[in-house]
């Protein structure tokens, strides 16, 4: 099935599996199957377009980061297109067992500001593919204009995980990473990574397949077609200062709480449903010749 509301769009197949997408930004804010929420969604996270959602699958391009230097240095952090509205192009395809829609950007969305922050004529489309057992995200970036422009591109997912305490991300073993916690660069060791503590960790070519674990079972794998890098996130209690992160974590009332340790594992409870593992192309920019096109995606099975 597919819903259009003035706001967003809803997909779901005969069998019960269902996506939702925002206009703003296109960001998908929920993915069910058998009943189950697969992404993480911030209880305080801004819906109504005036900053970028907290949760689901941001998109950010045409830059990860804040940069500081280079065409792109007048961009916020990650980007404009997680700011916009995006225009819906449509259902694109639907099957009993998938169903597809896309989203459109040019500079004709973007205010004033950000055609000045960012002055070439280029066209996304957004792919979302629900199939029953797997999310695919697909982009398609052209250059319509004369100029030469790079680029980076990266679907932020936040996944929704039972406990952090029991998770591991594995498939990164070997890999060159740049660590923004100790601002360090080395190459990754674990076969099976725990999250324990803030991680920010942008994985440089990372050849395969990486899946998420819940003692020892996979419960997201993660495939990507053109989308070198992987970049593993958790703000850990470092989320206390967003003020767009929840459910809240208890610290308000912490001086009421009888114990340290309570009050400790409320603070760490909301941190542990989430882990960010995110396919984009993000280590180096990708260099985009007038009239050309240039196409990246990722899967996540279950
Ligand atoms: O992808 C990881 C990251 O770049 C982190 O460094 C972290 O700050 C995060 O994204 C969230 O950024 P945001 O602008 O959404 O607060």
């Amino acid at each position: 099935g597919f819903v259009s509301e003035s706001d967003r769009v809803k997909l779901s197949l005969p069998t019960g599996e269902s996506v939702e997408i925002l206009l703003h930004g296109a960001t998908v804010i929920s993915w069910v199957v058998d009943g189950q929420e697969k992404l993480f969604l911030s209880e305080k996270a801004t819906l109504d377009g005036s900053k970028p959602v907290r949760g689901g699958i941001p998109l950010v391009f045409p830059v990860f980061g804040k940069p500081t230097e280079g065409p792109v240095a007048a961009l916020p952090q990650h980007g404009f297109a997680r700011l916009c509205k995006w225009e819906l192009l449509g259902r694109t395809s639907e099957t009993d067992t998938s169903i597809q829609v896309d989203f459109g950007l040019g500079p004709e969305n973007l205010t004033a500001d950000q055609r000045e922050q960012w002055p070439y004529i280029f066209g996304l489309i957004y792919s979302v593919n629900l199939s029953k057992n797997s999310l695919e995200t697909k982009m398609l970036v052209r250059n319509e204009g004369f100029k030469t422009f790079d680029f980076n591109l990266l679907f932020h997912t936040y996944l929704r995980i039972p406990d952090v305490n029991n998770l591991t991300v594995e498939g990164l073993k070997g890999t060159n990473y740049k660590c923004k916690v100790t601002q360090s660069e080395a190459v990754e060791e674990a076969v099976e990574l725990p999250i324990n503590s803030e991680v920010d960790r942008v994985y440089a070519n990372v050849p395969g397949t990486v899946q998420v674990k819940d003692r020892g079972q996979a419960i997201f794998k993660i495939d990507r077609t053109n989308l070198e890098d992987v970049v593993v996130w958790n703000p850990w209690d470092g989320a206390r200062k967003m003020a767009d992160f929840g459910p809240e974590d208890g610290y308000k009332d912490m001086s009421k709480r009888p114990t340290a340790l309570l009050s400790r594992i409320r603070v760490l409870m909301p941190l542990g449903l989430l882990v960010c593992i995110e396919a984009g192309a993000v280590s180096k920019w990708h260099t985009l010749e007038p009239e050309s096109i240039w196409e990246g995606s990722t899967i996540i099975n279950l």
